[in-house]
């Protein structure tokens, strides 16, 4: 019988810091496929592989990190989860809470989420408290509930998110049969970057790998606190996934950019729109426009010279483009084509 996959818990259980009794959430989270990238790979000169993470359960790679902490939230015994988000986190924390059966209140900031994330906390049946803010007020409203509260915090601050992300960089190991000689992904709370990074160190130190990527993580220009070295106040960017000021896991993502000799740059929103485009209409990937972010951060690279020829590069594109159809609609010129119920009209409208 072909192999099921069993989520990244269960897969990946001999690198996780879970018990023989401890019970494993799954919803068929990680799995998910390494995509070779033809049109990229002749555009930069290099070796580009996609890493599709909006194929998980709730179309985000949220959902790897979601599955170990509600997990130890579960095995803990808690009741009542809490995250702050920009979209994707309560989407994930909506979900996993409802396979678990825990309450989930998600602090979102008004007016600035996609509406299918929106969409997927109601259905899932979290408790949805929009917030006058930013995503940095929700999360330090998050932070002091936790500490105030008896109700558990799955935000990436919680150390379990990290530890069930940093399983995409085995995956992209195991995929590859090495590391890549570069690691590329959008950056927001830098959560992700600093799990890829521990997932990668962990593999080469557990000897299933001779060495580590380069990590090229990238911010929208107008919410770039890495590149600015300091908090942004007021963060602005039209890919609202990654519209953050003040990133949780900062020394963590310094640490993963400087020891691996990587980088954190800036990409406009022009440029990650046109790379969300590129990756649809080229690549055949639909993602959404933060995960459009680190193809954006190689074209740029690209442009500079500083892709390395023949490199084997790997880029994570992380949530799904359904989940912000507004967005990549208002690029595009939707005057329909309405002809009769006619055979004659089809063809003169596809020009036969
Ligand atoms: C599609 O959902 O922070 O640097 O609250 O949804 O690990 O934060 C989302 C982040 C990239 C950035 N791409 O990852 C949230 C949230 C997408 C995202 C990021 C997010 P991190």
């Amino acid at each position: 019988m072909a192999h099921q996959w069993r989520g990244v818990l269960a897969e990946y259980r001999d690198h996780l810091p879970f018990s023989d009794t401890d019970a494993l959430l799954s919803l068929g989270e990680g799995g998910t496929p390494l995509v070779p990238a033809p049109a990229l790979s002749s555009a930069v000169g290099a070796d580009v592989h996609i890493k599709v993470e909006g194929q998980n359960p709730t179309g985000s790679f949220k959902d790897r990190g979601m599955a170990s902490a509600m997990s130890k939230a579960l095995n803990d015994g808690a009741s009542t989860v809490v995250c702050a988000s920009t979209g994707n986190t309560s989407a994930s924390a909506a979900a996993y809470a409802a396979t678990a059966g825990l309450t989930c209140v998600v602090l979102l900031p008004q007016g600035k989420i996609a509406a299918g994330k929106l969409a997927q906390a109601v259905v899932h049946g979290a408790k949805l408290v929009q917030v006058e803010g930013n995503f940095d007020d929700c999360l330090e409203i998050a932070r002091k509930l936790h500490a105030e509260h008896p109700v558990e915090l799955v935000n990436s601050v919680n150390p379990h998110r990290l530890q069930g992300q940093k399983t995409a960089a085995f995956e992209v190991c195991d995929a590859l049969g090495r590391a890549p000689d570069i690691h590329i992904l959008p950056v927001g709370n830098a959560g992700n970057i600093s799990a890829y990074w521990m997932g990668y160190q962990e593999y080469r130190d557990a000897g299933v790998t001779a060495q580590l990527p380069a990590m090229w993580g990238f911010q929208a220009e107008r919410a770039a606190p890495f590149v600015a070295g300091r908090p942004i106040p007021d963060p602005e960017t039209v890919a609202t996934a990654i519209r953050i000021g003040a990133p949780a896991s900062w020394n963590l993502a310094v640490a993963a950019r400087d020891d691996s000799g990587g980088l954190i740059d800036a990409v406009s929103d022009e440029q990650i729109l046109d790379a969300q485009k590129r990756l649809a209409a080229d690549v055949g990937i639909f993602v959404e426009p933060a995960s459009a972010a680190g193809v954006a951060g190689l074209l740029q690279q690209a442009g500079h010279g500083r892709v390395p020829e023949d490199a084997t590069i790997t880029v994570t594109v992380t949530g799904n483009g359904l989940k912000d159809i507004d967005t990549a609609l208002s690029q595009h010129d939707l005057t329909p084509t309405v002809i009769e119920a006619d055979i004659a009209a089809a063809a003169q409208a596809m020009g036969l």
